[in-house]
């Protein structure tokens, strides 16, 4: 086995101490271990090469769960329907009611399909590729090949090679042809109360068409990126369906983000757009003057401005920069315009046909390049691919939501994130699923608006991130219970672990104990869901994302990368592919293949903790990495550190996450000071100024923590294990000093802990 390329720091066992986990079983026994080797698969319809199945082992406890509902003798246990009434209660079963019309209705079910998903995943996906999805050309003799072993080569993933398709046909054109052209594809909720607008699917199509046309009349070709740096309006979704239809690449950036509630404005700076703008080289940056956010005005068109006026320095210009006139924030006559290079979009799309012809493109062409934080302060370009990411999406959605076609479906993410992507645009509309798209701010003009929203639409699955469950919870029943809610379903969540007590508020009070919550782990590079209840089949535990999806073997390996079988805590991988996962970093497959398949060879390293109860559950416990996740977003500690240095009185500069009571985790910096400078409030105030200006407001660093030096080893590398003790003010659990080159340097700063 491969020397290890990281030094993981210990994993906290938070999940497995903190939360009593109800036993439906006796512990999961002595599993052996199959090895971490990854497969060379070249496959058609045969079976993977599997020689035992213990892998299915951390699933199989719940053969012995009860199927369905009735009334369970288990302690602890409720079914829905009744509230969740103590701390005691940890586990939540689906009511007879509730299985008997769900798509996976029990456990046996479940583990039917997913044993066929994992031993023979080309029948699994290739009969639902064929049957729910239009194929222009059927993809060759394999349905997939992979190796994710960097020992055997290099890694590659490929799903559906060959099978020509468009992902906007599916999501459009399918679903009009099926007769659902008039059915409302998006319900558009303005920012301010009582604007609002709908699209039918037909009427999508019309307008994806006219901005389709007007692309290809500038020159955008199939393989050419396109910049979106929009608000969630719906021309939002529909500037990436444009692309998808001519087979650009999109490459949408946060502009906003809901799940923050106190930052009104939360999206990338001029910088980091200027980084990416640069390593993507668009033709054409789409984008519009401005956006309210609550009671705030954002000129998003001056962000954009100053991005090209830096990319331009570094040799990168875009041609166009197509700006759409948001009226209700600034009208035209306020925006700063360069002619020549801006167009407004509503003087020229409206000209263009609402019919353009499909540009017919290969399973593994791109789709999309989505940047996230890695733990070096590059940010990666992760490359997703057409035909294995429109199937898994799409499969997702519609199992994890228990999907119906009556169903308004409403997930509060911006497109700037991969849940906008996956499960705004692309998952719910393969489906053919009424979609709302809602502009502002959660607690606008009060924190009941988003019930509000949920009456008004009669939305039935509600999709959200821990960290707007945790706010809006600070902010009293009251703004909640005011609201029916009676049309809500299935609520789900994303973005970092659910605490049980947010998950408990959330199913108790906003769900009324009648909708089971879909606690979705994923990420950016996975494309879909990877572990996440399925609703109707097995009983839910508060803060536990369950069991894994069709065809995801998820493994927890210890830190020599051994497989760990039964209860047990380590870091999560996955091992073999499945059709959504990232293919590439853009540029960079080195990179890619370093971060994600050297650390753990033979397996995909996901950079999270993961605990596995005595029933097979699966508690994620955060990132293992130097990456830290504030309000669902991924941000590097080294991206804030370069930042903080970049500002002249700074001399060096070391980050941590810390635990947040609503952010989930806030950033804790650590700064020294060039020589002679001593350190103010309004040092400070300038300190987090650039950052929010380099990088953006969602990184500002919630603490500066003044350090006349950082503690180091004698080769010079920050203990940052030191430094997240001090952060969080665990002073007695500071562990070994002695390698420190210089010990004092600790007491020094808890001396300064609260200056
Ligand atoms: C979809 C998304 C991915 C990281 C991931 C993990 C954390 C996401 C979670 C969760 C626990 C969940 N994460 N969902 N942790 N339970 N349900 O968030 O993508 O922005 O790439 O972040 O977020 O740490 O590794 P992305």
């Amino acid at each position: 086995m491969m020397t290890m390329t990281i030094s993981p720091p210990s994993i906290p066992l938070t999940h497995l101490q903190r939360y009593k986990t109800a036993s439906v079983k006796q512990g999961l026994g002595n599993h052996q271990s199959i090895g971490g080797g990854g497969l060379l698969v070249m496959a058609s319809s045969s079976p993977k090469n599997l020689t035992t199945t213990n892998y299915l082992k951390h699933v199989e406890s719940m053969k012995s769960l009860p199927s369905g509902a009735g009334k369970i003798s288990q302690l602890n246990a409720v079914i829905l329907g009744e509230a969740l009434a103590s701390e005691e209660d940890d586990l939540v079963f689906p009511s007879d009611g509730f299985s008997r019309q769900a798509l996976v209705p029990s456990p046996q079910k479940y583990l039917e399909m997913y044993k066929r998903s994992i031993e023979d995943p080309a029948g699994f996906w290739s009969d639902i590729a064929s049957s729910e999805f239009y194929w222009k050309q059927r993809w060759g003799d394999h349905v997939y090949s992979e190796n994710l072993d960097v020992r055997k080569g290099n890694i590659k993933i490929e799903w559906f090679k060959g099978g020509i398709t468009n992902i906007c046909y599916n999501c459009l054109d399918k679903n009009i042809d099926a007769g659902l052209g008039d059915k409302i594809a998006l319900y558009w909720e303005s920012n301010e109360p009582g604007f609002d607008a709908t699209l039918t699917y037909s009427q999508l199509l019309g307008r994806v068409c006219q901005l389709a046309n007007y692309l290809k009349s500038i020159g955008v070709r199939k393989g050419d990126a396109v910049i979106i740096y929009l608000p969630m309006l719906m021309e939002l979704p529909i500037a990436m369906l444009a692309c998808a239809r001519i087979g650009a690449v999109h490459s949408v950036h946060v502009s906003s983000s809901f799940m923050q509630k106190r930052v009104v404005f939360a999206g990338f700076s001029a910088e980091s757009l200027a980084q990416r703008i640069m390593d993507c080289k668009p033709k054409v940056v789409i984008t519009c003057n401005a956006v309210k956010r609550g009671p705030k005005t954002i000129a998003l068109k001056d962000i954009v401005d100053a991005a090209l006026i830096e990319s331009a320095k570094n040799g990168t210009s875009a041609d166009v920069c197509l700006t759409y006139e948001n009226q209700s924030a600034l009208k035209r006559e306020s925006t700063k315009w360069q002619e020549g290079r801006d167009i407004w979009w509503e003087d020229v799309i409206p000209k263009y046909p609402t019919t353009c012809d499909v540009e017919w493109v290969d399973a593994e062409d791109p789709l999309f390049l989505l940047y996230t934080s890695g733990s070096t302060g590059k940010p990666k370009g992760v490359l997703h691919t057409t035909g294995g990411y429109m199937v898994y999406t799409a499969t997702t959605f519609k199992y994890a939501f228990d999907y119906k076609e009556s169903d308004v479906y409403w997930c509060t993410a911006d497109c700037g994130w991969i849940t906008g992507h996956s499960y705004v645009s692309y998952g719910p509309m393969l489906n053919g699923a009424t979609v709302v798209v809602y502009e502002g701010a959660p607690n606008y003009p009060d924190p009941g608006r988003c019930w509000d929203i949920v009456d008004k639409y009669k939305v039935t699955i509600f999709y959200t991130a821990p960290t707007l469950v945790r706010s809006l919870m600070r902010d009293g029943d009251e703004y909640v219970t005011r609201y029916s809610r009676k049309s809500l379903r299935v609520l789900g969540s994303v973005g970092e672990p659910i605490n049980p007590s947010a998950w408990r508020w959330f199913f108790n009070v906003v769900g009324g104990s009648k909708c089971p919550i879909s606690d979705t782990w994923w990420q950016t590079e996975t494309g879909g869901f990877m572990i996440t209840p399925l609703p109707g089949a097995w009983p839910q535990k508060p803060g536990s994302a369950t069991f894994p999806f069709f065809g995801v073997q998820p493994v927890i390996v210890d830190e020599k990368g051994v497989e760990i079988e039964g209860e047990c805590s380590g870091y999560l991988c996955v091992k073999s592919s499945w059709p959504g996962a990232f293919r590439t970093l853009y540029g960079d497959h080195e990179r890619y293949e370093t971060t994600y398949f050297k650390p753990f060879p033979g397996y995909y390293f996901t950079g999270d903790g993961c605990s596995r109860d005595r029933d097979g559950y699966h508690w994620l416990t955060g990132r293992v990495d130097d990456v830290i996740n504030v309000s669902g977003h991924r941000i590097g500690t080294a991206e804030v550190e370069s930042a903080l240095v970049s500002h002249p009185r700074c001399a060096e500069a070391a980050v941590v996450g810390v635990e947040h009571e609503v952010k989930g985790q806030g950033i804790y910096a650590f700064v020294t000071l060039v020589d002679g400078v001593s350190y103010s409030e309004e040092l400070r105030r300038s300190l987090v100024l650039t950052v929010r200006n380099q990088i953006g407001a969602f990184a500002a660093p919630d603490k500066i923590h003044w350090a006349p030096s950082l503690p180091k080893t004698r080769s010079g590398k920050i203990m940052r294990r030191i430094l997240r003790k001090i952060a969080s003010r665990q002073l007695d659990e500071l562990g070994d000093t002695s390698t420190l080159a210089e010990p004092g340097v600790v007491d020094q700063l808890i001396a300064l802990a609260d200056c």
